[in-house]
């Protein structure tokens, strides 16, 4: 396979023997250990004089991590400002959420420009691009005015919308326009690849044909490759005993309970505050489960410097004391609310000794956690996952007790079934749903999107 450069907003801080990150950097890795190759991206720092600096190298065998420091006005234009006030909330269906300005979006340009002259210094002649994610829509497009004739993909991690609500985002047309720069585009689901066709057909005079739109004078393949996680690794730090510490504790503490357990980054697509409003309709509606059923809610802050972040987490605060406050017992708490997050190894056998995984964001362009609780689980006696209909995740994994995120009284019912299910039944559902997680694998996803750019 030829080099690969791959290009995201964040290069993931790895280090060789360490245990691997999320899906993006994990996936990312694997694939460039293989092929050798450059990571570009920036540092997480920010500096007065960024604009001026070389991008600082790191080697780990054959894979090079270049990075560059941003200014505060970037930060605060391209990534704070447009990617993610105005971009997130409406790729996430969100429009309400969103702050667009016209500035911000020039400093998005201006920063896609300057990772595309580093981009451009970096690559050589047969080298394939693969930029991640919305930070870097305009990517192609300012590789191409360098004189870049490589290879480049993007993969969209998050969902893209429905046309009307894409269309709430003023510079809608400017960043088609620059995504068909691309070769080749890649989305989590036929949903996501559908909504962009439906966009470019309908709204700009494009044509779609057997997987490939033209508009604006440019042609670009589209297909769709679901992220997804290493099963047996996830597996093996789920049970190995090295990472049980925390895993016992938990387990001692809620003695005979069941666990209930949620993992998220802080974030409003993925519905908290539904999710604890829905947990109050449970142990309403059934109450045998008080004091006999725990919910652990893991929620670290992201973007802490953004005002909707702060406001949620002002908002989960209060709701889960006023639970707590309304159920609790001298010797139960039913919820638990932990605003940290957790080392993998640590997770891992978290998800192991719950009896339920309840992942129901509102909207989730797949959603790995998912995928790694299914893969935590003991094949012989599992837990069950309650699934979003609007994570991606669902689209696969339909064998999960799949439910809308906005119907509480809906996932209070899939809470009981899921709780009081034969195990039968849990291993029935489980072994169709590690089926299809074995097929799309975090290698198919890398080496599928590799080859269809290169091809
Ligand atoms: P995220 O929105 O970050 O990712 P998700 O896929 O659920 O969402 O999680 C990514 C990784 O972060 C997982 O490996 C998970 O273990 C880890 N993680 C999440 N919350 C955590 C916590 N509280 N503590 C520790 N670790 C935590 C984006 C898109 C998703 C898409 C991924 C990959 O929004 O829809 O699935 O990229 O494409």
């Amino acid at each position: 396979m030829p080099r690969l450069v791959v290009v995201s907003n964040r290069v993931a801080p790895i280090t060789e023997g360490q245990p691997t990150a999320g899906g993006l950097a994990a996936g990312v890795m694997d694939a460039l250990r293989e092929s050798g190759g450059v990571w570009f991206g920036w540092s997480g720092e920010i500096s007065p004089d960024a604009a001026f600096c070389a991008p600082i190298q790191q080697s780990l065998g054959q894979v090079h991590l270049h990075t560059i420091d941003l200014t505060r006005k970037d930060y605060d234009e391209y990534y704070r400002g447009f990617a993610n006030d105005a971009l997130w909330p409406v790729l996430h269906y969100r429009p309400n959420l969103a702050r667009f300005t016209w500035g911000d979006f020039a400093g998005y340009r201006r920063v896609n420009q300057q990772f595309a002259r580093c981009v451009a210094d970096l690559a050589q002649i047969d080298d394939l691009i693969w930029a991640h994610d919305y930070h870097l829509f305009p990517l192609a497009e300012a590789l191409r005015e360098q004189g870049i004739t490589n290879r480049i993909g993007l993969f969209l991690h998050t969902p893209f919308p429905a046309p009307q609500i894409y269309m709430t985002n003023p510079a809608h047309e400017a960043i088609a326009r620059a995504l068909c720069h691309f070769d080749l585009l890649g989305f989590q689901t036929e949903t996501d690849r559908q909504a962009f066709e439906d966009y470019v057909v309908r709204q700009c005079g494009g044509h779609a044909q057997a997987g490939t739109v033209a508009a604006f004078g440019r042609t670009v393949r589209t297909n769709i490759y679901p992220i997804g996680v290493h099963v047996d690794e996830v597996r093996a730090q789920a049970t190995d005993p090295a990472n049980q510490l925390a895993a016992a504790r938990l387990r001692a503490s809620i003695a005979e309970g069941r666990l209930i357990i949620s993992v998220d980054r802080l974030d409003y697509s993925k519905g908290l505050q539904q999710r604890f409003a829905t947990y109050e309709k449970f142990l309403q509606a059934f109450p045998a489960a008080q004091r006999n059923v725990t919910f652990l809610q893991i929620a670290p802050p992201s973007r802490t410097d953004v005002q909707t972040y702060q406001e949620i987490r002002a908002e989960l605060e209060a709701e889960a004391g006023r639970i707590n406050g309304r159920f609790a017992e001298l010797d139960w708490t039913p919820l638990r609310y932990l605003n940290r997050g957790f080392p993998r190894e640590v997770l891992m056998p978290l998800y192991a000794v719950a009896q339920v995984g309840l992942v129901t964001p509102l909207r989730d362009g797949m959603n790995l956690v998912a995928k790694e609780y299914v893969a935590a689980q003991d094949p012989d006696d599992p837990g069950v996952l309650v699934l979003s209909q609007f994570a991606g995740a669902a689209q696969e994994l339909t064998d999960a007790l799949v439910v809308n995120p906005y119907d509480s009284e809906g996932i209070a019912q899939a809470l009981n079934q899921a709780l009081t299910m034969p195990r039968n039944e849990r291993r029935e559902r489980h072994a169709a749903l590690l089926k299809t997680m074995r097929h799309n694998s975090l290698d198919r996803w890398r080496d599928r999107f590799a080859a269809d750019l290169a091809g």
